[in-house]
């Protein structure tokens, strides 16, 4: 028999590097499902497709989105908000694939946080210079429960900031099959994602899918 001297101490394994209060960044934790997750993704944006949303002051947002769960994040001239329909089918936006809730929740307990059950993947599609400027994510209704993102194609680079949009902003590479735990304190502080340089990657050519999955209502 061998003894594992390390079975009861929760660091991070060489994948997994911490990048904040509560925020964990897991190196390639969505290869192994790469394909199951692409594929779900596809059957998504087959019921609602990429659109380019209106934010509030008028800008066409360079950031493509589509959602699927019980509810999803849409802007337009009226703001921000989850609604459970997509405003351009009328429908009721794409279940949650079963593979995509377990992997975020499997996520979301490696980097801490037990029983996550999101009710809304975001998904974001940036092509060569798409930006997306920093924000906080705070339309959800409960802050205590993490938000995990996974990012596929292209690579990119998050920029991580404080709790107020002054604070000075990490960079933070990310490539195909990361993922990162959003959780505590970091879960409100100010992020973005640098302008997508061009590229050509070898399963999703000149783009990057990030999706986030947040449990929006209480
Ligand atoms: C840090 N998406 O959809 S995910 C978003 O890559 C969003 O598409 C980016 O920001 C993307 O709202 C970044 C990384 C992320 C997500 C949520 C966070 C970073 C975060 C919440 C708190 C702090
Ligand atoms: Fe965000």
């Amino acid at each position: 028999m061998t003894l594992d001297l390390f079975a009861s101490l929760p660091l991070p394994g060489p994948q997994e590097e911490p990048l904040g209060p509560g925020a964990t960044l897991l190196r390639g934790f969505a290869l192994a499902q790469s394909s199951e997750v692409l594929g779900a993704i596809a059957e998504v944006t087959r019921q609602a497709p990429f659109r380019h949303m209106t934010t509030p002051g008028g800008f066409r947002m360079s950031v493509a989105m589509t959602n699927c769960g019980a509810v999803g994040w849409v802007t337009d001239r009226t703001g921000y908000r989850y609604d459970a329909l997509d405003p351009q089918t009328g429908l009721r936006w794409p279940a949650m694939p079963p593979v995509l809730a377990a992997l975020a929740a499997r996520a979301a307990s490696r980097g801490g946080f037990a029983d996550f059950r999101p009710d809304a993947c975001l998904i974001n599609r940036y092509e060569p210079g798409t930006r997306l400027s920093l924000h906080q994510d705070k339309d959800e209704q409960d802050h205590t429960a993490p938000v995990v993102s996974v990012s596929l194609g292209l690579q990119a680079v998050f920029l991580f900031g404080g709790p107020r949009r002054e604070d000075k902003t990490r960079p933070i590479p990310v490539v195909h099959g990361d993922v990162v735990v959003w959780g505590g304190v970091s879960r409100l502080w100010y992020h973005g994602v640098r302008p997508l340089k061009d590229g050509d990657h070898p399963v999703l050519g000149r783009q990057r899918i990030n999706l986030t999955f947040r449990q929006a209502l209480r």
